[in-house]
């Protein structure tokens, strides 16, 4: 088989990449190694900036996020009984979008098989060979059978644990990280949002957030051990802690309802630098993941993208290679960004097992100052819409 581009990995960089390529003219190859119905299924990330939504109109996928999504223009802080809104839409003039990254991956899968160029699903053995040379290709086992991806270029969209970045040795790149002592255990529930706004709650038995997908349907969350066991975690216990975290106003909105999801994610800083390694672009989790508290991964990782496309349009339309050269320093500024907000918001909100009595002061003294002072509100506020690209 011969593309322009092989995509390895059908999340959300992978399926924009190939769709924004596609309306350009360029030829892609989508590889991925789960099921279509597994991809659909996986519950993640729920809060857009205003440029991704922007990319979801230009990539012709926003018709059914336009009709059904949720607009927020701010968000609150719960801590010590008070809580406290940052309307972000008076101090940026922008808002933010909650829309399901399961419905952005659906609508994508949609579009991509309605012209004929849907992701090949439940490829097995995916390796990428020669991308140093003017030769690269991937190879792949489906059905039994082995198959060659001949292109110019490869993208590597499979996420943190793929196989792209660990095809590299490891003295081409540089990896910065940081593990945090807990995970998130989360689940989905049909019930109604508690609050109008996201509430991020700080106490002292930990973190919780209290998020949304529909005006039906909640996305709760727990900070928990890193090694939590999901079996001890009947609904009961996960809404007893909600309330005890959230304090009054959610104990007073929250219901029982059934979980339909629950699930744990390890919280992790990472980079991996550069991002380019001769004609394989690394981009989203295969290059750098943030802890959630930031709502920043899925938005990061089209931003990737969103730079990614551009430069290739350049040298496929214009035979120039310039973007494609800068393409590593220009991604990385933006996540370097995105790292310090996101480990920021992670420091202030969590509670960590090893801070002192006077650690923890500090702490609720820094969301004082975030959710009192118009300064640093509006720090919070321009970070969590997403800082401009140019
Ligand atoms: P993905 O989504 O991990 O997709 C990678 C794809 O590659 C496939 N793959 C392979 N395919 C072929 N061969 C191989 N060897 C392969 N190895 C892997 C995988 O099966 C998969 O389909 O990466 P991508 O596209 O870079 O997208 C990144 C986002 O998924 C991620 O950053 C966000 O979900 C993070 N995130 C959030 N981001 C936000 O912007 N806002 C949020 O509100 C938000 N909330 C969250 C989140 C992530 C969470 N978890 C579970 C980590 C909440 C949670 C709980
Ligand atoms: C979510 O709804 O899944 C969500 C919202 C905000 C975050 C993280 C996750 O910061």
């Amino acid at each position: 088989m011969r593309t322009q581009v092989g995509i390895v990995g059908a999340g959300p960089a992978g399926l924009m990449l190939s769709q924004l390529l596609r309306l350009n003219g360029i030829d892609t190859v989508v590889l991925e190694k789960q099921s279509r119905a597994y991809c659909e299924a996986r519950i993640r990330a729920g809060v857009l900036e205003p440029w991704t939504v922007e990319l979801l109109h230009e990539a012709q996928v926003a018709d059914r996020m336009e009709r059904e999504k949720m607009t927020h223009g701010g968000i609150e802080i719960a801590f010590d009984g008070k809580y406290r809104h940052i309307d972000i839409l008076d101090l940026t003039g922008r808002d933010l979008t909650i829309w399901g990254q399961t419905e952005i991956v659906h609508d994508l899968n949609r579009a991509l098989d309605e012209a004929g160029n849907g992701p090949v699903f439940e490829a097995k053995d995916v390796a990428i060979h020669d991308f140093d040379t003017d030769k690269p290709h991937i190879t792949y086992t489906s059905n039994g059978e082995s198959l060659e991806v001949h292109c110019d270029y490869i993208a590597g969209c499979d996420g943190y644990h793929g196989v792209c970045r660990a095809s590299l040795a490891p003295d081409r790149i540089q990896t910065f990280e940081r593990v945090y002592p807990f995970g998130w255990l989360g689940i989905l529930v049909e019930q109604p949002p508690v609050s109008d706004e996201l509430i991020y709650a700080h106490s002292e038995r930990g973190f919780a957030l209290f998020s949304m997908r529909s005006p039906a349907t909640s996305r709760l969350y727990l900070q928990c051990a890193a090694d939590e066991n999901l079996a001890e975690w009947p609904d009961e216990r996960i809404y007893e802690e909600l309330r005890h975290r959230g304090g009054e106003k959610v104990a007073a909105h929250l219901k029982d309802a059934p979980s339909i999801e629950k699930s744990i994610a390890p919280l992790r800083s990472f980079v991996a630098e550069p991002l380019r390694h001769g004609a394989l672009f690394l981009a989203g989790d295969a290059a750098h993941i943030v802890p959630p508290t930031g709502a920043k991964g899925l938005n990061l990782a089209v931003a990737d993208v969103r730079i990614l496309y551009r430069a290739l349009i350049e040298f496929y339309k214009a035979g120039r290679t310039g973007l494609l050269e800068n393409y590593s320093t220009t991604c990385l500024r933006r996540i370097w960004n995105a790292q310090r907000f996101s480990w920021w918001m992670t420091s202030m909100l969590h509670t960590f097992p090893e801070s002192t009595p006077y650690e923890r002061r500090l702490q609720v003294s820094e969301i004082e100052y975030v959710t009192g002072s118009a300064a640093a509100s509006m720090s919070l506020a321009e970070n969590y819409v997403g800082l401009p690209f140019d």
